[in-house]
């Protein structure tokens, strides 16, 4: 790299605390630029390590990530700029971290706030090692054409308009990082363009002066004339007055310092800077603009003149033949993101899902339409919730109430059934609570719990087609298949189940109807006849009467009720009321810490 030259167009950084936008802010103006590699070569995230997506152009890349500023330095061993996003109480370590780097040559330090102790070691450290901070409290800086530090120059269109794509003849410097941005747009309408610029940051002691950066443009064969952006506060421009009156700098210098407007204040005005306040005479914007056009400088009288002296100086360096013509281009397209154009109405995107039950994009969330403050307001109940999420209508009172109803019978029948033993089994082999919850309810199924689909299903359609009990038990027999709803292992015509009491006793009460579950009775009696465990079982009296509950409550469509029953939704309420004991069985182990189950010898049959 030449003598002076901080970056050039294969330089690449180490981005310290993963910031998606700067980042790919940075590698949206390599693309620009038409870089061959992309300028952030690594990722550093404390504590995380693996690969973060970004687009360089078209093309998606995978940027390494890394979980220590070591690791990073190891693996990519010619990215020598450390640009860091820490906040300002991490940032002073993590920057002495990189400049304590090999491989580390640059550190830009965004944070604004950094303790002054921390930033003057920062500076001793950086100075003895031969390394260059920019910052801290900076936006960074940019090479046109070549390399760009974080935000530096806002957004692509910014960028574009200032021609920061290709390199100017101007080598720019400035404390202020907002007023950059400004004074890119300046310099691009009145010269070539920029070649180089640096906001050094608006602190008390930064890390490189502005007279640093006039030395070094100095040296840039590419930059012929110089632009400043100073501040009040700080002494910081006598370095750069005291470097022109040595005869240091040969090239032009059009300066300017701003805040001359403290005067007009009575008292100590302190700017947005930390080190931007109205100290003493010599520290005012005035004193400061006075040494500096005495030292040689083109400085003009007002800040609405700079951009006249900048034109004025660039113009006369073209006549005397100083400045050949640029050479333009036309940079590339950045392609816009997706969620960009769609907002902007340039394209249109087939969506990937369409859903009717919810949606979370307003001020609120609604559950078919209602929004979650009335379901609260007007005291909704879980049966409300399910109408809304499962059936996408509020049904009556007395429906909802035979939701609730059914979950809560089903929510748990002790341990010995199949869910619960699963679940306890998983909870004792020490697996986490969804784990012991699913294999639970994976066990729900035809013959436990999930046969309340089938039970509407053949029951409707028995009860539909006007069959006898005995002729839709006999034919099911003959096809081989139990009938659904029908059996228990321990319930019986003496031992009856109490929930199929309570739901029929509510359902006799509050629906207009109970064909469907008096029809499931008489089959019942008829299975009873046979044996004295096929009475009606919890799955069969709710598939019934929520036959009952469709027809009755004028809520749905004969054909809603054929789909309900075809795509089958019933078992949900089996499957929802049962996680709750299934969730509590785990609870329950783990509270009693149990061991490891493994079943007795004794209870299997061991045979050939
Ligand atoms: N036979 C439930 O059977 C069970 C028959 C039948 C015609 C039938 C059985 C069955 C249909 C599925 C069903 C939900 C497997 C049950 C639930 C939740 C639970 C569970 C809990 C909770 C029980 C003996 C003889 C055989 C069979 C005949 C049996 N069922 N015939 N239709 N439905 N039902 N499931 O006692 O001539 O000797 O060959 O599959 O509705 O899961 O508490 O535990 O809340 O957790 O093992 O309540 O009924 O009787 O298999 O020895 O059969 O009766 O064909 O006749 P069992 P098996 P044969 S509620």
């Amino acid at each position: 790299m030449a003598s002076g030259q901080l970056f050039s167009r294969t330089t690449q950084a180490l981005f310290y605390n993963y910031k998606q936008l700067p980042i790919q802010r940075m590698l949206d103006f390599d693309f620009l630029c038409g870089r061959e590699t992309p300028s952030v070569a690594g990722i550093i995230n404390p504590g995380a390590e693996g690969f973060q997506k970004l687009f360089f152009g078209q093309e998606e890349i995978a940027i390494p990530v890394h979980s220590t500023i070591e690791a990073a330095c190891n693996a990519h061993p010619t990215a020598d700029v450390f640009i860091n996003f820490a906040s300002f109480r991490s940032s002073a370590a993590s920057s002495m971290a990189a400049l304590k780097q090999p491989t580390i040559r640059v550190v830009a330090i965004i944070a604004e706030g950094v303790p002054e102790s921390d930033a003057k070691q920062l500076i001793s450290y950086a100075r003895a090692n031969n390394k260059v901070v920019i910052g801290p409290a900076t936006v960074g800086g940019i090479q046109a054409g070549a390399f760009k530090i974080g935000d530096t120059a806002g957004t692509i269109d910014n960028i574009i308009q200032c021609k920061l794509y290709r390199p100017g003849s101007v080598g720019f410097v400035s404390k202020s990082g907002g007023m950059s941005n400004e004074l890119y747009n300046t310099i691009a309408r009145v010269t070539d363009g920029i070649y180089e610029g640096i906001a050094i940051g608006g602190d008390v002691f930064p890390g490189s002066t502005l007279s640093d950066h006039i030395l070094r443009f100095n040296n840039i064969p590419q930059v012929k004339m110089m632009v400043v952006l100073g501040e009040l506060g700080g002494r910081d421009e006598y370095s750069l007055v005291e470097a022109l009156k040595q005869g240091k700098v040969n090239k032009p210098v059009v300066a300017w310092v701003s805040g001359t407007c403290a005067r007009l204040f009575k008292s100590e005005v302190q700017f947005g800077h930390a080190g931007a306040k109205s100290g003493g005479e010599l520290e005012s914007a005035q004193a400061k603009n006075q040494a500096l056009r005495d030292a040689g400088a083109t400085v003009p009288t007002s800040y609405e003149a700079f951009e006249a002296a900048i034109k004025e100086t660039f113009d006369k360096l073209v006549e005397e033949g100083k400045i050949p013509p640029v050479k333009e281009v036309t940079p590339p397209q950045i392609p816009e993101d997706l969620s960009t154009a769609i907002k902007s109405g340039k394209v249109r995107a087939p969506t990937h899902i369409i859903s009717t039950i919810s949606d979370d994009r307003g001020e609120e969330p609604r559950y078919a339409g209602v929004p979650m403050s009335s379901i609260i307001e007007q005291g909704y109940g879980v049966g409300d919730v399910i109408s809304l999420l499962w059936f996408k209508r509020s049904l009556p009172r007395y429906c909802t109430q035979f939701i609730e109803i059914c979950i809560m019978l089903c929510a748990d029948h002790g341990p010995c059934v199949s869910g619960a033993h699963n679940t306890i089994v998983t909870a004792r082999a020490g697996k986490d609570l969804v784990s012991s919850l699913v294999s639970g309810l994976l066990t729900i199924g035809p013959r436990f719990g999930g046969a309340i689909d089938d039970a509407a299903r053949y029951f409707k359609d028995a009860c539909d087609r006007s069959l006898t009990p005995y002729e839709f038990v006999e034919s099911m027999k003959k096809k081989g298949i139990r009938v659904p709803g029908i059996g228990h292992r321990i319930k019986s015509r003496d031992n009856r189940d109490k929930r199929v009491e309570l739901l029929q006793k509510f359902a006799h009460t509050h629906f207009p109807s109970v064909k469907y579950m008096e029809y499931a009775v008489q089959v019942e009696n008829y299975t009873l006849s046979k044996a004295n465990n096929l009475v009606l079982n919890v799955d069969g009296a709710i598939g019934s009467l929520f036959l009952d509950l469709l027809a009755g409550s004028g809520m749905f469509t004969k054909q809603e009720i054929d789909e309900i029953v075809e795509i089958g939704y019933l078992n949900g309420l089996f499957v929802l009321a049962r996680s709750i004991g299934l969730i509590g069985h785990t609870f329950d182990q783990k509270r009693l810490k149990q061991p490891l189950y493994r079943h007795p010898w004794e209870d299997v049959l061991y045979t050939k």
